[in-house]
């Protein structure tokens, strides 16, 4: 049986990388010289098989050995020549990876969602593709309302839309789960118009829906308060006025100052008795806030970013300067 041990042994300290790769396949593979060896065993007569099958594995594992340390010594010697280069310079940094990092829309939605969370809202999700009766009928604005006009809509060909705000999530929250409702619903809402430094056809809002007994107007200012003071980290000047929506009496509008002027970010008010109703809930029985924070704005805000554009821009140089805050 040893006959070809010798020969094997020889090929395996004569070969080089490329011929070493071969061998793997010819001694230990499938059909392999030493995998037919160890498998002749069963053939043998059983007085036989004992004994014939501890020499086999036995010249298996030297033959092993031995592939293993040439294969060592094959890379050893790879390693010292190249260290021996005379260019090699062992300490020059290695080739830098970028490890990618999390858009700042995605952190500070991230940001909002754990601190609302922390006071008990759970995060709801809502279609993109909306149907009128979602975005407005059941917020109380009528085919031939004048609201409508202020959120130029994408139609659909089959009557549908793109979402001009996550508003429509309140209904389908209503209809889906009891009082006492605290949700907020990160999205993107799309609107038709004419983009500039504020404005996006594609941007995100954060809505939220409070819906129990007792819920007043001083919890909604609380809870906005607290939201602004904790995302934006720093002391700005809001101006809070009275607001117009539909689906909200009263309505307000809080703004933050900036260079540039006033910015709208944080409109909001008690959700009125119809949209409570067309969500299934007496509006006897139950009252709710509402807001619809304009998360892209907050964005801008929070990063001293003043041309909106740059957040879709796709510029890998923008981009990168939130590498550590993504971490
Ligand atoms: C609404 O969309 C209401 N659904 C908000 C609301 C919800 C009110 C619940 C009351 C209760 P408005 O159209 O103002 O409202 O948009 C809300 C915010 O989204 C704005 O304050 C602004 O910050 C942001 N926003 C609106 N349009 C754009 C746009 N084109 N690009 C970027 N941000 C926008």
């Amino acid at each position: 049986m040893d006959h070809r041990k010798d020969e094997w042994l020889a090929a395996i300290a004569a070969a080089d990388d490329s011929r070493l790769r071969e061998l793997d396949g010819e001694l230990f593979g499938k059909s392999g010289d030493l995998t037919a060896l160890v498998k002749g065993v069963a053939q043998l007569p059983k007085e036989e098989r004992r004994d014939a099958g501890r020499a086999a594995n036995q010249l298996k594992a030297e033959i092993q050995a031995a592939y293993d340390a040439r294969r060592q010594e094959l890379a050893d010697a790879a390693l010292a020549a190249e260290l021996a280069a005379p260019d090699f310079d062992p300490t020059e940094p290695g080739p830098k990876h970028s490890r990618g990092t999390l858009h700042p829309i995605t952190v500070v939605r991230d940001e909002l969602v754990d601190l609302f969370t922390s006071m008990g809202f759970t995060w709801q999700d809502g279609p993109e593709v909306e149907s009128d009766f979602f975005n407005f009928e059941a917020l109380n604005i009528p085919a031939d309302h004048p609201a409508r006009d202020s959120q130029d809509t994408f139609w659909l060909d089959d009557g549908n839309l793109l979402r001009t705000h996550t508003s429509p999530v309140q209904i389908r929250t209503m209809q889906r789960m009891k009082p006492p409702l605290k949700v907020i619903v990160p999205g993107r809402c799309f609107r038709q118009e004419t983009v500039d430094a504020t404005h996006e056809h594609t941007f995100y809002q954060m809505e939220g829906l409070v819906v129990d007994k007792g819920v007043s107007t001083a919890n909604l200012l609380h809870t906005m308060k607290t939201c602004l003071r904790e995302i934006l980290r720093r002391d700005l000047v809001v101006r809070c006025r009275p607001g117009f929506f539909p689906f909200v009496e009263p309505g307000f509008e809080l703004d933050v100052k900036t260079e540039r002027g006033w910015m709208e970010i944080l409109p909001c008010g008690m959700v009125h008795p119809r949209v409570l109703q067309a969500g299934g809930i007496d509006p006897e029985e139950y009252t709710g806030f509402a807001f619809g924070m304009g998360l892209t704005r907050v964005v801008m805000l929070r990063y001293g970013i003043d041309d909106i554009r740059t957040l879709s821009g796709g510029d890998l140089r923008f981009l990168r300067q939130f590498e550590e805050v993504g971490r």
